[in-house]
C-alpha cells in the first residue's frame, strides 16, 4: 500500500469560495440572458435571485433607434452650457451636472426626464428619437417582467408588467455622460467615482451604455466587478421595489460607475416604476404558508420621496425592513 505523505501543489493551494453556481449561464462574473432561448425565464429568474443583474442578449432592439438617441445625447452634451441649462434643472427633472440628488457629487453630466412628458425644451429630432427609444424600452421592460411572472410560476402573467402600464406610472429615462477623467487611475484603486454606489429605487431599470467600461456591481460577497461593457446589449437591474414584491427573493443590486481615464461614456438608462399611489408590498402569490413580509407597508410615492432625501450609498430599504 502506498502511504502519501506529502501535499501536492495544488492541495496545498488555498480554497477559493465558488460565488456563484457552476450550472448559471455567466460571462465572467455577469449573468446572461438570451431572450430567444427557451429557458430565458428560468434564466432570468435565476440572474435576479443571485446577483439581482443582468446582460440581456438577442433583445430584436434595433441598432438604429439605439444609435439616434445615442446621437441626440452627444449632440446634447456637445452643447454650451447655457443651451443646457434651458433644460431645466435637474432636480427634479432637467440637466445636471457634478450634484447628484441632494447630497452626492460625481464625475458626471446627465440629463433626467420622465418618460411620460418629453421636456419641450429639446430639439425636435432628440424628443423623437427619445419617444421612439422609450415606448422600445418600456414594452421591453414589460416582457422582461412578464417573463420572471412565468419563471416565478406566477398568474396572471402581467401581475408585475401592468405597474408599468398604467396611465400614471412613474417612467424615467436618465442620459449619463461621464467626460474622461484623466486623474482616474482605475488600476492603482484610486478612480474617480462618476456615480457613487447605490441600488435603484423602481422596480426594474435598462441600461444601455456605448463600449466605454466603468459601470461596476456588487457580488453577494461584497466584492465590486467590472461589467465589460458591449454596446449590442442591454444589462438589467432589479430595482428595490422589485426586491420588495418578491419579499427579498430577488435582490436589489448595488452598482456603480468609475470615471475612465481616456474615453467618454455614453448610458442611457429607463427606470420603471409603478403609480405613485400604487402599495409596494410582496405578492401573495408568492409567499410560502405562514412567511410574512420582511418590510412595512409603503407605497411607491412615500419610498420615493423618503429616497430622494437619502444619500447615494444609504441603504433605503433598511429603513422600511421590519423590526
Ligand atoms: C438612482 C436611480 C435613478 O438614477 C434616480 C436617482 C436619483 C437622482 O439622481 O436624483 C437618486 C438615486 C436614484 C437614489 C437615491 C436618491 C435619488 C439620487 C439620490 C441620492 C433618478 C432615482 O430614481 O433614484
Amino acid at each position: 500500500m502506498v502511504v502519501i505523505t506529502k501535499l501536492s501543489a495544488v492541495e496545498q493551494l488555498p480554497i477559493t469560495k465558488l460565488h456563484r453556481p457552476v450550472s448559471g449561464n455567466f460571462a465572467g462574473d455577469v449573468p446572461l440572458v438570451d431572450l430567444t432561448s427557451p429557458a430565458a425565464a428560468a434564466q432570468v429568474v435565476a440572474a435576479c435571485e443571485e446577483l439581482g443583474f443582468f446582460k440581456l442578449t438577442n433583445h430584436g432592439i434595433s441598432f438604429e433607434l439605439i444609435d439616434r438617441l445615442e446621437c441626440e445625447a452627444v449632440k446634447f452634451f456637445s452643447l454650451p452650457i447655457w443651451k443646457k441649462d434651458a433644460a431645466g434643472s435637474a432636480a427634479p427633472f432637467g440637466y445636471g451636472s457634478r450634484k447628484i440628488g441632494t447630497w452626492d457629487f460625481g464625475w458626471i453630466e446627465y440629463l433626467l426626464m420622465q418618460a411620460n412628458s418629453i421636456n419641450p425644451a429639446l430639439s425636435s429630432s432628440f424628443r423623437s428619437a427619445l419617444s421612439d427609444y422609450i415606448s422600445t424600452i418600456k414594452n421591453l421592460s414589460c416582457e422582461l417582467l412578464e417573463l420572471m411572472a412565468e419563471g416565478l410560476g406566477l398568474q396572471p402573467r402581467n401581475i408585475l408588467s401592468k405597474l408599468l402600464m398604467d396611465e400614471e406610472s412613474d417612467l424615467m429615462l436618465r442620459l449619463n455622460h461621464y467626460p474622461p477623467c484623466p486623474s482616474s487611475q482605475q488600476r492603482n484603486n484610486i478612480s474617480v467615482t462618476g456615480f457613487g454606489e447605490h441600488t435603484d429605487p423602481q422596480v426594474i431599470s435598462i441600461l444601455r451604455s456605448n463600449n466605454t467600461s466603468g459601470l461596476q456591481i456588487s457580488l453577494r460577497d461584497g466584492r465590486w466587478v467590472p461589467v465589460p461593457p458591449d454596446q449590442s446589449s442591454f444589462f438589467v437591474n432589479v430595482g428595490d421595489s422589485l426586491q420588495v414584491l418578491t419579499n427579498g427573493r430577488f435582490r436589489s443590486v448595488k452598482h456603480r460607475v468609475l470615471a475612465n481615464s481616456v474615453q467618454s461614456r455614453l448610458s442611457m438608462i429607463f427606470f420603471g416604476g409603478p403609480p405613485l399611489k400604487e402599495r409596494v408590498a410582496p405578492l401573495p402569490l408568492l409567499m410560502e404558508e405562514g412567511e410574512e413580509s420582511l418590510y412595512r407597508e409603503f407605497t411607491w410615492c412615500e419610498y420615493k420621496t423618503t429616497a430622494y432625501k437619502t444619500k447615494l450609498v444609504d441603504n433605503r430599504l433598511g429603513l422600511f425592513e421590519k423590526n
